[in-house]
């Protein structure tokens, strides 16, 4: 309201300057009176410096004012390792438009006070300057050749996809420093939904055809490739911190765009032609959460959830950032950055499957542990699970899945088992630092079953079978807690 009441009274004030203007001159004219007609010159030019200083202060005062807002600026700095160059190439753009900006208006308007009509005064004719004309050729193509330059550059390095023929290539987890590897995530565009599919433990992305799309099918994943096998797909993007990240983009109709404005990452999806991007995420949504903290923004109630805060409830987000139908606006997906740690429990949420406890009613010491599939959320699996008996070549392979995902949890088993007896013991004592010490062995050998690949099937019981010792030994090396009771070694299996 006050924007507007605002806005109306300086509209009606430049008319109002304007008509008094134009009467003076109709006067001036009627009397034929050279000096006045001077003096009429000199209050317009005059005029017209008053406005380039309000101008100018205005630009200024509304740049300083949306700078909470602006890429690259205070909370906003990005939140991946090539985001820094795409910002410091806006702000190095900006930083000359605005010097250009400011002189030439200050070069229009004092041009127009310094060269004002006077009586007897003539224009000078210039046919050209060649001098001048060098400086305002000179100027730009330098400062232009700059911009591209560095453009061009960043440009390379940003979009540059992983060189085939120089060992790079996908996994389901980096190792730390090793820059050949990458994770591969595919995202699918589709009126009015992305398809985030990541590739499971073998980590490749499994080929599709779009005439195999249906129902049960949305991406027309091709059940003939083994690589489809694990594949999965997911309802958010979970990435880990500080990994390289491939997405693999494309779409099922129409153009759409996968864009990830803190990210700095964007991109066309174009239907029958992959495009690709690669980035490496290096601030967790934890962290986010915490930079926005100290941002008065986002110290306020959250519009959605009032008892929160906007900084408590952020998220990152992947946005279609391509105008692509009337449903355009409700294609989004949240990304969360996370932990490795955080990253592998939520790989095992996606796998599925637990185990279920069966206790020998006539022997209390033997208890074991039997593996329900629960929801391993490969399509292929359920396909060919189904009855589909066509793929018979990759039977074993399915099996081996399971076997993978059920060694896993048995693992992980070992590692609850003692973490049980680390939390329930004090602390210094010599069950605790026997317990700290077991998981201190435990916790490489879960990270490695959750990694292990179809083939690595075998290496997946040597290491369960190492992680049940461990136990084993722990639990009777300090015979300091019942066995049976506390900590339920599967000693059928052993
Ligand atoms: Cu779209």
């Amino acid at each position: 309201m006050g924007f507007t009441i605002g806005a109306l009274c300086t509209i009606l004030l430049s008319v109002f300057i304007v008509q008094i203007g134009k009467a003076r001159e109709l006067a001036s004219i009627v009397r034929n009176d050279p000096a006045e007609q001077d003096e009429i010159n000199k209050f317009q030019a005059g005029l017209g410096m008053i406005f380039m200083v309000v101008f100018l202060v205005a630009c200024v005062w509304s740049f300083y004012h949306y700078i909470p807002t602006s890429l690259g600026w205070g909370s906003n700095i990005a939140a991946s390792v090539h985001g820094p160059e795409i910002d410091y190439l806006f702000n190095l753009t900006l930083f000359f438009c605005f010097i250009v900006f400011v002189l030439t208006h200050i070069a229009l308007f004092w041009f127009v006070w310094k060269f004002r009509g006077k009586q007897g005064k003539v224009g000078l004719y210039w046919a050209h300057n060649e001098m001048l004309e060098m400086v305002w050729m000179i100027i730009p193509s330098v400062v232009m050749t700059f911009l591209v330059i560095g453009g061009l550059q960043a440009w390379n390095n940003i979009m540059l996809d992983f060189p085939e023929d120089e060992g790079y290539y996908s996994v389901v987890l980096p190792d730390e420093g090793n820059e050949k590897q990458y994770i591969e995530i595919e995202a699918t565009g589709s009126q009015f939904e992305w398809y985030i599919r990541y590739s499971g433990r073998d980590g490749k992305i499994g080929t599709k055809y779009f005439t195999q799309i249906n129902d049960k099918n949305q991406l027309g994943q091709t059940w003939s490739d083994e690589k489809n096998m694990d594949d999965f797909i997911a309802s958010e993007i979970v990435l880990p911190v500080n990994k390289q990240v491939r997405v693999r983009i494309t779409s099922r109709d129409v153009l759409h765009n996968f864009y990830i404005r803190e990210m700095r990452v964007k991109m066309d999806a174009v239907p029958g032609m992959p495009t690709y991007f690669h980035f490496t995420p290096t601030v967790t949504t934890d962290s986010m959460r915490r930079r926005l903290k100290n941002v008065p923004e986002w110290q306020v109630p959250h519009r959605n959830d009032n008892t929160k805060q906007r900084w408590e409830v952020f998220q990152y987000e992947l946005a279609c950032a391509e105008l692509c139908g009337k449903g355009h606006y409700g294609m989004r997906k949240i990304v969360k950055i996370v932990s490795e740690e955080e990253y592998l429990e939520w790989l095992d949420k996606q796998e599925g499957g637990s185990l279920v406890e069966n206790v020998d009613s006539t022997n209390a010491n033997s208890v074991s542990y039997s593996f329900e599939k629960g929801s391993v959320k490969s399509k292929y699996f359920s396909y060919f699970k189904d009855g589909e008996k066509e793929f018979n070549p990759v039977v074993d392979k399915i099996d081996n899945i399971e076997h993978l995902v059920e060694n896993k949890l048995l693992v992980a088993m070992c590692v609850d088992q003692m973490s049980t007896l680390r939390s329930s013991s004090e602390e210094g004592s010599d069950e605790f630092n026997t317990a700290e010490n077991a998981l201190a062995e435990l916790k490489p050998l879960l990270k490695a079953a959750r990694l292990y690949t179809v083939d690595q099937v075998h290496d997946s019981y040597d290491n369960l079978n190492k992680a049940r010792g461990i136990v084993k030994a722990a639990v009777v090396e300090k015979n300091t807690v019942d066995p049976v009771t506390t900590v339920p070694v599967d000693t059928t299996a052993l």
